[in-house]
């Protein structure tokens, strides 16, 4: 119930919003993978330029406080098109290549939102929730359930992460340009075939390794798991971001005349880094800069496209990244060393995997020209698990009561004309945190302080953790001690959050 009377409730106060949904708008959403809030020259980088981001943002509104729910991959997706916590389940961490489908097929989502209201819908680029039932996907044949069961009727993806197999494009069920003759196998518990890999063929990697990433070689690049066959179907890592921008600009123009969602999920600048030759050297900061502007390349096109099109003004583009950034995170590509002082997480501590803000706070651009004010920054707190419940309100779709029961209808907040937005929000690396009226509460575990390995901050403790994040952004001042009653508040507001149903 809670979910229709939300959607009453938008009808009826968001006034000439409500107009414009008649209209039902496109929405495209970019998300980066592993960008971090100081990534971008619009959020204050100075070593980098990424004039494509920064146009967006000039021509919408860049938020401050924005954040996707969990400081890795597979939660922040799970949580986005759930509008459903990740931690309320366990098995929603990183997940491997070869992972069953996570999303209950039954679930509301955020893509069946936007099928429900007339919406085409679409999923290009990094997946990395899982597909088929119980491991035992059919990579030969019919790959579900997946994407298309979640909600996207068309779907375009790279099954996990790049730097793990198999390193193949899946369109549909199907993976692309696959030979009958040469079928592909997967395993991620032992070696399968006679491809080379990293551990017992170093000298035959083009890319060093730092951790892990020793099985299968794809491309002279070696990765998580172990793969075999499937040759005619691999991908080259450099055409990656070509491949699923191409895609995503023909998907844009085929759909030019009915509503459409796409939910575009760039590679860049997650690792391996092996971006197209055109953008080798061009940011001075190595693999990872390069890949940052591959990234930009990307959001150029769309908006390019959008443009071209004729448009821009009935279409909403979202920008934002799907974890904090992280430099080293496994292979030897000279990102520590290349990065000249460059600060990826801009004042926040910590970084990808870390409960500190850099964890979770990322880049989060709307623009929406003519609806959206141009050139605003706005200091909102937003949450990427919104999208669910705020695009249902605004589009008059209902949701069940037990149903998206993290999201909140903070439309009028993604569109500037709410300066506040969420109250309260969960931040999430494991560890869980708590924030509420600039006090954040990182609830006490026994995990590492501190990942050597990545170089960050992961931010455990086995004592209470306090911040006022006005005062002390970076995170520096616990004031647990200072004010026991405040943790005690807002330990009490977690556990009712994690009693909801
Ligand atoms: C880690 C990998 C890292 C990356 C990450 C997932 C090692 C040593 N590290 O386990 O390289 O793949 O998982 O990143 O293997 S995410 O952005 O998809 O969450
Ligand atoms: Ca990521």
């Amino acid at each position: 119930m809670k979910k229709i009377i939300f959607g009453v409730f938008a009808f009826c106060t968001l006034g000439n919003l409500q107009v414009f949904s008649q209209d039902k708008p496109n929405v495209v959403f970019i998300y980066a993978d592993d960008l971090g809030y100081g990534d971008l020259s619009c959020y204050g980088a100075t070593k980098i330029s990424t004039p494509n981001i920064d146009a967006l943002a000039k021509k919408g509104t860049l938020f401050t406080n924005a954040h996707t729910t969990s400081a890795t991959c597979t939660p922040s997706r799970y949580s986005l098109l759930t509008g459903r916590y990740a931690w309320r389940r366990d098995d929603t961490g990183i997940a491997p290549g070869d992972s069953p489908l996570l999303i209950d097929t039954s679930n509301t989502t955020l893509p069946k939102i936007f099928k429900q209201a007339g919406y085409n819908t679409a999923a290009i680029g990094k997946w990395h929730l899982g597909l088929g039932n119980n491991k035992k996907q059919d990579w030969n044949g019919d790959i579900k359930p997946g994407p298309v069961e979640v909600g996207f009727n068309y779907s375009y993806i790279m099954a996990a992460t790049l730097d793990r197999v198999p390193t193949v494009f899946i369109e549909q069920y199907k993976i692309r340009d696959l030979d009958k003759k040469d079928p592909i196998q997967v395993n991620y518990q032992k070696k399968i075939g006679t491809d080379p890999t990293g551990k017992e063929n170093p000298e035959l990697m083009r890319m060093g390794l730092s951790k892990g990433h020793n099985n299968t070689i794809v491309n002279g690049i070696s990765r998580i798991g172990w793969m075999a066959g499937g040759h005619s179907a691999r991908w080259t890592d450099q055409n990656i971001a070509d491949t699923i921008t191409n895609r995503a600009t023909a998907y844009i123009r085929k759909n030019k005349d009915n509503p459409f969602f796409l939910y575009f999920a760039s590679g860049d600048p997650h690792v391996p880094r092996d971006p197209h030759p055109r953008f080798v050297g061009k940011s001075g900061m190595g693999p990872r800069g390069d890949a940052i502007l591959q990234l930009d390349w990307s959001v150029g096109e769309i908006v390019k496209t959008i443009e071209e099109q004729g448009l821009t003004k009935n279409t909403i583009i979202i920008f934002s990244s799907d974890n904090g950034p992280v430099l080293d995170d496994g292979y030897a590509d000279g990102a520590v060393a290349m990065a000249k002082g460059h600060k990826a997480a801009g004042i926040y501590s910590g970084g990808k995997y870390s409960i500190y803000e850099a964890g979770t706070r990322v880049p989060f651009i709307v623009s929406w020209p003519g609806k959206v004010a141009g050139g605003k920054t706005s200091k909102a707190v937003l949450s990427q698990i919104d999208f669910t419940a705020s695009f249902a309100a605004y589009l008059n779709v209902a949701i069940a009561a037990d149903q998206a029961i993290d999201s909140e209808n903070q439309i009028k907040a993604y569109l500037g004309k709410d300066k506040k937005g969420r109250k309260v929000l969960v931040e999430d690396a494991g560890t869980l945190a708590i924030v509420k009226k600039d006090w954040k509460y990182i609830v006490p575990s026994g995990g590492p302080s501190y990942d050597t390995f990545v170089d960050i901050a992961l931010g455990n403790s086995v004592k209470p953790q306090l911040y006022n994040l006005k005062k002390d952004p970076s995170e520096k001042n616990n004031l647990a001690e200072k004010y026991p009653n405040k943790v005690a508040m807002l330990s009490a507001d977690l556990e009712s959050i994690k009693k909801r149903k």
